[in-house]
């Protein structure tokens, strides 16, 4: 009796040790990962694919774990935690990215990209490589590129068809002055806040109104409290899939080209996924009763953000061939 008992305890310690080995190594190996999204958004999608990949290839020396909904911070947030190497990955949009990384700034002016097609073509080339230069010189290095559609306007009140139409409405931006700018070239006022709080301001009035693309309006259930979307597609932004650097650096080559590979065909996947879900999205908004208007006159919102491209480039004149080597790129 006395010997079973002490048998188990040692066994019971014995297997202890091996657990606390087994957790130490796997939090060494560990790494956070932060997303804004829902599960089953596009991104979300990839993110957890390039996870499982990631472990799978490594053998679980990196275990990559995927945290939705932004519950490791807001945007701006989490991206101070991936440079100071707090998180480990991360995919974020390059809009919140240019208070801290300037170069990623052309990225958010109006109109700059004239479709998906020739966004890719750009950030998968040489120009792509200058930003991601850009962002590695600040502690985060870019592993490859997604896409987050066209955003477009959305509000409570009335479709907008001309940019007289967006005249005093209260329009929430991403963190980011141009778009302040943005908004303030239309007579709009622009309130930048973080994405979490949108619904609710949308449906006490704190806001009229917000601009993001299908996937997003759909999946943050701003469709539920604004019922007009207006086709602006004003804006098409990139996002990374992104890694700190710290982490980066600490890899070996063969993890370094197992990451690297899983971020392009993360980013290879999301894009497929956008395409589709993108659809779906717009289907369910629109049978949830919104309102979908073409905006015939694109041009009339085209030229009202023309002095946001003048005074851009008179504060970063050194960024003036980035722009235009972007608009020669087709
Ligand atoms: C989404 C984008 C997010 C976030 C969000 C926002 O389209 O994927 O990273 O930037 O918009 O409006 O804050």
């Amino acid at each position: 009796m006395h010997n079973y008992k002490s048998n188990i305890k040692r066994l019971t310690l014995v297997s202890v040790g091996a657990l606390s080995v087994l957790s130490l190594s796997v939090q060494a190996a560990e790494w956070r990962g932060w997303n804004i999204h829902p599960e089953g958004y596009p991104n979300s999608d990839a993110l957890e694919s390039f996870a499982e990949k990631v472990a799978e290839r490594t053998e679980n020396r990196i275990e990559p774990r995927v945290y939705h909904n932004a519950v490791l911070g807001d945007q701006p947030d989490a991206i101070e935690q991936t440079r100071n190497g707090a998180l480990d990955f991360a995919n974020f949009n390059m809009g919140p990215m240019g208070p801290i990384v300037k170069e990623t700034n052309v990225l958010s002016l109006p109109f700059l990209f004239t479709g998906r097609e020739h966004m890719y073509e750009v950030m998968d080339g040489e120009i792509g490589d200058r930003f991601a230069d850009a962002l590695e010189e600040e502690g985060l290095v870019a592993l490859s590129w997604f896409e987050s559609g066209a955003r477009s306007l959305y509000n409570t009140e009335k479709a907008i068809e001309t940019p007289e139409d967006v005249e005093g409405l209260k329009i929430r931006v991403m963190n980011n002055d141009l778009y302040v700018d943005m908004i303030e070239a239309l007579d709009g006022n622009a309130t930048p806040m973080s994405y979490g709080e949108v619904y609710q301001s949308l449906t006490t009035g704190v806001l009229d109104g917000a601009e993001n693309n299908f996937p997003s309006f759909e999946s943050s259930n701003h469709y539920e409290v604004s019922q007009y979307y207006s086709l602006t597609e004003h804006l098409i932004i990139p996002e990374c899939l992104c890694i700190a650097k710290s982490k980066w650096d600490e890899l070996s080559d063969e993890d370094k080209k197992i990451v690297e590979e899983e971020a392009l065909a993360a980013a290879e996947l999301q894009r497929e996924l956008w395409s589709e879900g993108s659809q779906e999205s717009r289907k369910i908004v629109e049978d949830a009763g919104v309102e979908i208007n073409e905006v015939e006159d694109k041009e009339a919102f085209q030229e009202k953000m023309q002095p946001l491209y003048d005074e851009f480039i008179e504060e970063n004149p050194d960024l003036e061939s980035l722009i235009t080597d972007i608009q020669d790129t087709i």
